[in-house]
């Protein structure tokens, strides 16, 4: 109980300043960092020409690196995969280092090369035709990967140093990327989507080290709680990407530099295995690295409505109110969560005698409005003889040990605790069983998500840099600073299995995570952590969003209206009505925060905050089709504009704009006292932007000054796209499963507007194993519409009620915006109301309206 209230005093006291630079290290205080840093580029390794091996029928080449300073020689092994990627591993020759398991989505599919060309310098790899090549020169040592002929990264042999101490062994590594003139990737930082150059007189490397930082900084490379070691270097001509498949702390200096870009990689330990992405285009890179590292499955459409939180509701009197509160008010609510205080002294899969007496009457109520329940369920266990996770996990070893072999035990919220040791297959099924209806008494299917937290995993002591020791021990002896960064991927991936087996596999998990890997989104959401109520972490949720979800975790929102402070009540409109564009849209507080339920707000912030909650339930068939196809191709919910328009320099450094999908812009408000704001248009002369907000349409022509008010935040059509909506207001997305559809669009230059639409029974996997869904392309044209099956053969009907559609009267001119007419069509040509139309789900349906 005294340690419990420290650490509450030490975040409390803490909560003003900036995060604890004395308890997480800078690279100086990090000594492969620093010494790696300091190195200066030197030819080391040259191939020996006699030890290649590799031909044509092959998908694997091998050569010898042999080292010139005393330092190992080196094996290189070179794959060819699908989809424009190679992987490129290099170990010393009698390698014992840790080979990572668990992160891709099972075995990268290789591809035989169809040329194998030796030299006297160099040997070339070709694959695919001859459009993708890798060119080993021997001596300075360097890869070149092109694709077309283009060279697009270039492995850099002068920054290699693979080493060895007693503690360690680290190495180091260079890319450059001769098209890029900016990179992109290494989530999670609280900084800019575009990286920022590093470097000995400027700012520290880019740490990834999951780490719980209190009180994180805004434009900062300090390492937060998820690790995602890409980066993506673009450029007009070309993208490219490296993915370094390794979940040790590692630091990444960055050159942002016309005619290439360089990324320098120093790793703790663990394997020298990169991917190289080919691309040549967004689009396609982040296809590529999601064909590595999977994508989300479709979450339950519950999940996408809007999530009610507080660290922490203490009573189930106090949840049940809540809900009335958004009833009364006419707020749309689908869930609502329960932090840790719900539990019995922190133990959890328990719930508190005192305060929760009556847990399955509090799930019956929310089920009667169709809300759901998610509680939080954290890694660390409560060391207690007679408190059955504990004594089953202690039992069966299944806890993270000490170097000595004894069990770790350290500081949490319970006191005292050990840690599952996820790494484990057995730790997970046992942890995953917790999950049972069973196990966790008191739990019933509306408890439909959990809520996984503190997973870095946070061990409240600062001479450990909160977390467990570097030298603790995993299964098969693997030392923890091998796998840190895995954590909570591990984690997650235990609580995913544990709600599947608990539902039967006949409901999607929904899992919420703080801390993430590569691959995380195969089993969870995740949110930014503890951000403050301050414009600039507003800001901060959309690029560390936008980051996110070109590293193929989509499914990532951030604390509305910021978790620790009070927002002003301007702060808290805006951040409602920007929130609410996230692919997750969660409100969360902390402790000593006022109460801030919307309904508790005045009357004029209820009346913004209705607005923005309800543009949200307008949006969720165009962001559960946005899901869909995320599943099927990797593409992103939300994208930055550099990935439609990737030849435009002049928005690689925008990210407070946002594409919902290719055809919405969203440009949140997140700057105080505002009343007009600058807004990029891409796309050239012949893009339109239709307004939903204001009556200025523009041309995709560059920046141009938009009037705001405090009602909404600008957002805009894109002429030639039509979106799908469901404009009845409900209060939850339970209530609005059977309600009509409302397709707005403009036509393009070709009189032609296109839009998709997914549907399906928004719960079950049915739409992964079997077709039970329906995905239809939706066409219009003058008074037409257009609604061709793509493929499923479910029965889920698309009715629609209205459409609507937005005819340009002027186009913009000069410093003149536009102008458009709307018209709203209820009926077919002949007479019938619309939604009495029945659309073919196995053919072509085309009627008139008018
Ligand atoms: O479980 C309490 C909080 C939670 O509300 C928050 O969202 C997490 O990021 N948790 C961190 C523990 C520490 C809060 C200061």
């Amino acid at each position: 109980m005294m340690m419990r209230l420290l650490f509450i005093i030490f975040w409390t006291v803490t909560l003003t300043y900036c995060a604890d630079h004395g308890t997480f290290k800078d690279c100086s205080r990090v000594d492969f960092c620093t010494n790696l840093r300091g190195r200066e580029p030197s030819d080391n390794y040259a191939v020996d020409p006699s030890s290649i091996s590799g031909s044509s029928d092959s998908d694997t080449l091998t050569a010898t690196l042999k080292s010139n300073n005393g330092d190992s020689d080196l094996t290189l092994t070179l794959t060819g995969l699908q989809q424009n990627t190679f992987r490129l591993k290099i170990t010393e020759v009698d390698s014992t280092r840790y080979e990572l398991q668990d992160v891709l989505d099972g075995d990268p599919e290789t591809l035989n090369f169809d040329n194998v060309e030796v030299g006297d310098a160099s040997v070339t790899v070709t694959t695919s035709s001859g459009s993708n090549s890798a060119v080993i020169n021997f001596s300075p040592f360097n890869v070149e990967f092109s694709k077309d002929g283009v060279s697009e990264v270039v492995f850099n042999g002068d920054r290699l140093a693979v080493t060895r101490n007693d503690v360690n062994a680290p190495f180091s590594f260079a890319v450059t990327y001769p098209q890029a003139v900016q990179l992109y990737g290494v989530h999670e930082h609280c900084d800019t989507l575009g990286l920022r150059n590093t470097g000995p007189n400027g700012t520290d490397p880019y740490r990834l080290k999951n780490s719980d930082v209190s009180n994180y900084e805004i434009n900062s490379p300090m390492a937060l709680y998820g690790a995602v070691p890409v980066i993506y270097g673009h450029g007009p001509t070309a993208t490219a990407g490296v993915f370094l498949h390794n979940a040790a702390e590692q630091w990444i200096e960055i050159s942002n530099q016309d005619g290439g870009s360089q990324a320098y990689f120093m790793a703790e330990i663990g394997t020298l295995d990169i991917f190289v992405l080919l691309g040549p285009t967004p689009i396609e890179v982040v296809r590529q690295y999601t064909a590595l590292t999977g994508t989300a499955h479709l979450p339950q459409l519950w999940t996408l409505g809007y999530h009610q939180s507080r660290y922490s509701y203490d009573t189930q009197e106090d949840v049940e109110d809540v809900i009335s509160g958004f009833d009364s008010n006419n707020f749309q609510l689908d869930a609502i969560w329960l932090d840790i205080d719900y539990t019995d002294s922190y133990k959890y899969f328990t719930w508190n005698p005192d305060t929760f007496s009556d847990p399955v009457g509090l799930q019956e109520t929310i089920a009667s409005t169709n809300r759901k329940l998610v509680t939080i369920i954290d890694p660390h266990i409560k060391v207690e003889s007679g408190y059955n996770v504990y004594d089953g996990a202690l039992n069966d070893d299944l806890f993270v040990k000490n170097a000595d072999g004894s069990v770790f035990e350290g500081p949490c919220w319970p006191g005292v605790s050990s840690y599952m040791d996820f790494l484990k297959p057995e730790a997970r099924n046992y942890y995953a069983s917790m999950y049972s209806y069973d196990n966790f008494q008191g739990s019933t299917s509306t408890i439909a998500g959990i809520w996984n937290d503190m997973n870095e995993p946070s061990v409240f002591d600062s001479s450990l840099e909160m977390t467990l020791p570097a030298d603790s021990l995993h299964n098969g002896s693997v030392r923890h600073r091998e796998i840190h960064n895995i954590y909570g991927l591990l984690h997650t991936m235990a609580t995913h299995q544990g709600l599947l087996n608990r539902d039967n596999g006949e409901r999607r998990p929904f899992v919420l995570t703080r801390s993430h890997f590569a691959g995380s989104q195969r089993y969870a959401a995740i949110w930014t952590g503890d951000n403050t109520a301050d414009w600039p972490y507003l800001l901060a949720s959309f690029q560390e969003c936008l980051n996110a979800n070109l590293l193929g975790i989509v499914f990532c929102g951030a604390d509305v209206a910021g978790f620790f402070n009070n927002p002003t009540d301007e702060l808290y409109q805006r951040w409602y009505q920007a929130g609410a564009w996230l692919p997750f849209f969660r409100a969360h507080s902390n402790k000593d925060t006022s109460r801030r339920e919307p309904y508790q707000m005045s009357e004029e912030t209820q009346y913004i905050v209705r607005i923005a909650i309800r543009r949200r339930y307008q949006h969720l068939p165009l962001l559960y089709t946005l899901f869909y196809e995320h599943t099927r191709f990797g593409d992103p919910i939300i994208r930055p504009l550099f990935y439609h328009y990737p030849e435009d320099t002049n928005v690689y450094s925008i990210d407070n704009q946002i594409l919902v999908g290719r055809d919405i812009l969203v440009r949140p408000i997140t700057e105080p006292g505002v009343q007009t704001v600058e807004i990029y248009f891409p796309g050239g002369e012949y893009e339109v932007w239709v307004p939903m907000t204001g009556s200025d349409v523009r041309k995709g022509t560059g920046w141009a000054t938009v009037n705001i008010t405090n009602r909404d935040v600008p957002y805009y059509h894109r002429r030639g796209g039509a979106i799908v909506r469901k404009d009845r207001l409900k209060s939850n997305t339970a209530d609005m499963v059977d309600d009509p559809y409302t397709v707005y669009w403009t036509v393009d230059r070709e009189s032609q507007a296109h839009g998709t639409v997914y549907i399906d029974d928004g719960v079950s996997f049915k739409y992964r194993d079997s077709t039970d869904y329906n995905y239809y392309n939706v066409d219009l044209s003058g008074d037409d519409i257009t609604v061709t099956p793509i493929d499923g053969d479910g029965n889920y009907d698309f009715v629609i009620v209205a459409l609507v559609r937005r005819d340009i009267v002027t186009l913009p001119k000069d410093d003149k915006p536009g102008t458009f007419k709307e018209t709203i069509f209820t009926r077919h040509a002949n007479g019938t109301l619309l939604k009495d139309i029945k659309i073919h789900r196995k053919e072509k349906t085309v009627f008139k309206f008018k």
